[in-house]
């Protein structure tokens, strides 16, 4: 089994309001776990495989054999981009970013509530299921995005919108529709809340670097 489910780094009460403890237990325990479980079926077929990382694994699908290739996009993906999401959110988050990233977003988008307001616009764009991502791009420059699905932009060839994700936010009924229902926009301005700048600013510093 080479890739485990990590635990929440928080109680899956301590995003409420905002996101409510049985979201997080089903998102987490049961979304999450499921990825992560077909990921590693996906890869007894291919053990020349095994000693690669999730980064590599999502980021050249080219190198997995086609037979896997989806499973491991859609799992690995999903795999992925919910260890990411936990780590970006956190109990007395929220505010708004300081520092060279909110530099950069102000150079970028004008203000942190455009960019705010851009934001969640392509969070409600993305047709069904997905992601909407803040992402630098491969000249340093800052990028709003959407990927379908588990898709990443880490993904090369896959994503339309290449790059290294800063934040990320699941758009996804299962990540809100317990409390809100068909409400993605609320669900999409309550998320604020829940972001942990600290993290976002370690993610940006390590992709300009
Ligand atoms: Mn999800």
């Amino acid at each position: 089994m080479p890739f485990e489910l990590p635990a929440l780094p928080y109680a899956a009460t301590a995003l409420e309001p905002n996101i409510d403890a049985r979201t997080m237990e089903i998102h987490h325990d049961k979304h999450h776990a499921t990825y992560v479980a077909n990921l590693n079926k996906a890869l007894e077929s291919a053990p020349e495989l095994a000693a690669k990382t999730l980064d590599s694994l999502i980021g050249d699908l080219s190198s997995v054999p086609e037979a896997i290739r989806g499973a491991v996009r859609n799992n690995g993906g999903g795999h992925w981009n919910h260890s990411f999401f936990w780590t970006l959110m956190g109990p007395d988050a929220g505010g708004a970013p300081a520092g060279s990233l909110v530099a950069a977003i102000e150079k970028s988008f004008g203000s942190f509530a455009d960019f705010q307001a851009k934001f969640e616009a392509a969070g409600l764009g993305r047709f069904g299921s997905g992601w909407v991502w803040l992402c630098v791009k491969a000249d340093k420059s800052l990028c709003i995005c959407s990927t379908p699905n588990q898709d990443n932009p880490l993904m090369k060839g896959v994503a339309e919108c290449p790059g290294t994700p800063i934040i990320g936010c699941d758009v996804w009924e299962h990540s809100y529709y317990l409390n809100y229902q068909n409400r993605r926009a609320d669900y999409l301005k309550a998320w604020w809340n829940t972001v942990s700048w600290a993290a976002a600013q370690k993610n940006y510093d390590k992709a300009i670097s």
